[in-house]
């Protein structure tokens, strides 16, 4: 009896679990133009409201790294892989339990199923480490002492599809960089060049190849009125190209990407603030596009097609995201991405390395809010979806029917199936738009299917 009991319990508080864990999740539907996407908004707590925050995406995989609470020990720094739907892929973990030492600037970068942390300690034997992870929290290797240098740089690392290759920072007007054979792990190469006196690195991305990597970075002018934006092309045979100076204007973060074809894109803002220019060029410099759009920028990022996504600010409590297209034509007005997140009033907070991502059409904001209900840090995503598109092909036709009734009828075990969750599938099927997947929808899905 008491075994009977003690079932129905853990039974019981499985399904709270559960539910804890959904709860954590809201999620609705946006309209960008023509297209719908279902937005997702999750608390990441543990991870602390207080510190810096990364993020990466990379084939619908978000990696997280930041301070975590600890209960009864010294905050550490942590990692956490979430999916598209912002389903955690496993508990937050320490990144370097044996080493609890304060990271004075931290980094993650993911790229196919691997995520690179990269942190600047400033007690015990200090310097500069890394760690790879794979994308369910496993360390693939220890920790690596990869230098000690001091004022590490913003955005420091990056990892390419066969080798990790680090930009570590800047000393006495020279940067390091580093590649890392990961198959076997451990062979580390380490490369010094000449920065030219500039001193701020902005951003660093690495060709998916391995063959370069893009490094920007500022100098401030005297006055401090204008900052310079430049890039510079590294080569692993330790080249170093001549820095390329973009303009005289503030430089947007994380505002260089590599393209596919070898091409850059490259974001900064005016000065005065008020416009965001975009820039597509050849890694010889020479541009291909150029566009203009209005708004004070808080970030932007590209994916590899050159889709863009930027963050403005409106005011100090009030962001838009806004989404382009490859030819940088709006996909529709800039939008409040965080209504119904649960959290309110909120701001954007300035304590975080990377606040966008775009990857494969998902979109990933990192923010926070700052008091009021439901304060914290936040993940957003936005999945476009088509309604009616039950079996997840990217189509909606004939055979969605079987998926569409598979899922009226048995909606955990259509969910479990298709891999979505279950609150995902009501979204994507209810078709009359009344917040449930019944058999009201059944009509309306058949006219959607009649093309109507
Ligand atoms: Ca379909
Ligand atoms: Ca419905």
């Amino acid at each position: 009896m008491k075994a009977f009991l003690l079932a129905i319990a853990i039974y019981l508080m499985a399904g709270w679990a559960l539910q804890a864990a959904t709860a954590q999740i809201n999620r609705d539907v946006v309209h960008i133009g023509e297209r719908a996407y279902l937005r997702s908004h999750r608390n990441i707590s543990p991870f602390n409201f207080d510190h810096q925050l990364d993020m990466s995406v990379d084939s619908g995989v978000i990696a997280i790294s930041g301070w975590l609470e600890v209960p009864d020990a010294q905050e550490q720094l942590g990692i956490q892989h979430f999916d598209h739907w912002l389903f955690p892929l496993h508990n937050p973990v320490w990144v370097d339990p044996d080493r609890a030492e304060r990271a004075i600037s931290h980094s993650a970068d993911a790229r196919s199923g691997r995520t690179v942390a990269f942190w600047g300690a400033r007690t015990g034997t200090g310097g500069n480490w890394l760690r790879i992870f794979s994308s369910q929290g496993e360390p693939l290797a220890p920790s690596t002492l990869v230098g000690h240098m001091q004022n590490a740089p913003t955005r420091l690392v990056g990892i390419s599809e066969s080798n990790v290759l680090a930009l570590i920072g800047v000393q006495a007007y020279s940067m390091r960089w580093y590649s890392i054979d990961l198959q076997p792990l451990g062979n580390l190469t380490q490369f010094v060049g000449p920065m030219g006196g500039y001193n701020t690195i902005s951003d660093v991305e690495i060709s998916p190849e391995s063959s370069y990597a893009v490094v920007s970075y500022t100098n401030y002018f005297s006055n401090g009125q204008f900052t310079r934006v430049f890039y510079q092309i590294v080569y692993p045979d330790s080249a170093f190209d001549a820095p390329v100076e973009v303009a005289l204007y503030d430089v947007v973060s994380d505002c260089v990407e590599i393209l596919l074809n070898d091409e850059l894109g490259i974001a900064f803002s005016s000065n005065p603030p008020g416009v965001i220019y975009l820039q597509r060029r050849l890694i010889d410099g020479t541009v291909v596009r150029a566009a203009e759009l209005d708004g004070l920028y808080y970030d932007v990022t590209f994916d590899d097609q050159g889709a863009c996504v930027l963050l403005t600010r409106v005011s100090n409590t009030l962001f838009h995201l806004q989404l382009l297209d490859a030819q940088w034509v709006a996909l529709g007005p800039p939008f409040d991405f965080t209504e119904n997140s649960g959290a309110a009033p909120y701001r954007v907070i300035d304590d975080i390395r990377k606040r966008l991502a775009i990857d494969n059409d998902v979109v990933a904001v990192l923010w926070g809010a700052y008091n009021g209900p439901g304060a914290g840090w936040y993940l957003t995503s936005l999945t476009p979806f088509l309604p009616g598109d039950m079996n997840r092909d990217g189509l909606v036709n004939n055979f969605d029917i079987d998926a569409f009734v598979f899922a009226l009828s048995n909606l955990p075990a259509y969910a479990a199936t298709y891999n979505i969750p279950e609150d995902a599938a009501v979204i994507i099927g209810d078709i009359d738009e009344d917040g449930a997947l019944n058999n009201f929808d059944i009509d309306p899905f058949v006219l959607l299917l009649a093309g109507d």
